[in-house]
């Protein structure tokens, strides 16, 4: 173990020679948000320019891209690079993450040892759940003001990062590839799970059709609205940033107000193994939906309003089948902690799905409501 920590380390001060971090190394702590890349904050001493001969703490984030899930992370880095500028250039004053370069002018070192890169760190709070309306109100306005200021970025300029990330079509097809594969011998396991979210393929790949019918209109999304992709000012709760522009790419825009919903309003955490007590906090649903249509509304269409509840749906149930297609796999995509992470995750989305599919009436009630105040 401490070896292994050492070895980090070493990789860790590798790495920040080449992104030119002057100083001495302290410390680094493994921030364990994500489910797909791995992220450290790395703490340096160096000089304090504010104040001569003293040294001071700074912070970095360094991660490690995963490349089994971003085949092209080369490309995710130009993508965040043109979006990033975009924003910056209409907003100048707007907080930003910054990624340092290499002494070669690239945001990245791609190596035997995987794909790095380094930017700022931001003093902020960042919530995984959270009942304080307030910062979900907050969440939905930044969300919401993140599509806005892309609203008139030209999409074809962006790749496609992991493609049909959002094709919940597809993720229904993966999940039938894995079960008729089953490489690890788990599908008998399963058979309740499959079965349900085959009951509902129709209704849950409904918003994917209305894209391939031409009914729904592709914007620039981020497409990976957890809350926690929100850096909130520590004091205030205003939102301050909103990061992990990995998935920005064409998609709907209920694709980030329908992952937004079922992260933020449900009654229990993602992966909670207490699935019966999943559920759409009603309020939580509101509060996001106000401070997102107050941004978005104006510029959506009767199609897309329309389809938001239902984007809540479609989101859960497409999630669950990526959860039990990798469970189903041996779970090779999302990080897990124990064997039947995935497994766990798949009946909390499922249970949170059943909910939605209960409340839907209402979903669609409020949001006529949050559409009719703008
Ligand atoms: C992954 O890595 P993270 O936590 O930002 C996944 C999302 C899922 C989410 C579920 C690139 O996001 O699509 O909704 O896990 N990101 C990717 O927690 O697959
Ligand atoms: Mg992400």
């Amino acid at each position: 173990m401490s070896n292994q920590k050492e070895l980090l380390d070493k990789k860790l001060i590798e790495v920040c020679r080449h992104f030119r971090i002057p100083g001495q190394y302290q410390f680094c702590e493994e921030i364990k948000v994500g489910n797909v890349n791995k992220t450290y904050k790395v703490t340096f001493e160096g000089e304090d320019p504010k104040n001569p001969g003293k040294t001071r703490l700074k912070s970095y984030i360094v991660q490690s891209v995963n490349t089994f899930a971003f085949k092209n992370p080369v490309q995710v880095m130009n993508n965040i690079d043109k979006v990033t500028e975009y924003i910056h250039a209409k907003d100048p004053d707007r907080r930003a993450l910054h990624f340092h370069h290499t002494h070669d002018r690239k945001t990245y070192i791609f190596d035997k040892s995987g794909f790095w890169r380094l930017f700022n760190f931001i003093p902020s709070v960042t919530y995984s759940a959270t009942d304080n309306l307030r910062v979900i109100y907050n969440a939905g306005l930044a969300f919401g003001d993140f599509q806005m200021m892309l609203s008139d970025f030209d999409a074809s300029q962006l790749s496609e990062t992991i493609p049909d990330f959002h094709n919940t079509i597809k993720r229904y097809e993966q999940l039938e590839e894995q079960v008729t594969a089953d490489p690890v011998g788990r599908v008998k396991e399963v058979q309740e799970e499959i079965a349900w979210l085959r009951s509902v393929k129709d209704q849950a790949c409904k918003l994917t059709q209305l894209q391939l019918d031409g009914v729904l209109p592709l914007r620039v999304t981020h497409n990976d609205t957890k809350i926690n992709n929100v850096l909130f000012d520590q004091e205030t709760d205003d939102a301050l940033v909103v990061i992990d522009l990995d998935t920005v790419m064409p998609g709907l825009v209920g694709h980030d107000f329908g992952d937004a919903v079922r992260f933020a309003a449900n009654l229990v955490e993602e992966d909670s193994p207490e699935a019966e007590k999943a559920g759409v906090n009603m309020d939580i649903f509101r509060a996001f939906a106000e401070g997102f249509l107050s941004k978005t509304a104006k510029s959506l269409t009767k199609p897309e309003i329309d389809t938001l509840a239902l984007s809540c749906l479609a989101l859960t149930c497409e999630l669950a089948t990526r959860f039990l297609a990798d469970y189903i796999a041996g779970d090779v995509y999302f990080k897990t902690n124990y064997a039947e992470h995935n497994l766990v995750r798949t009946r909390c989305q499922i249970a949170l799905a059943k909910d939605v599919l209960q409340k839907l009436p209402q979903m669609e009630k409020i949001i006529g409501d949050c559409v009719k105040k703008v």
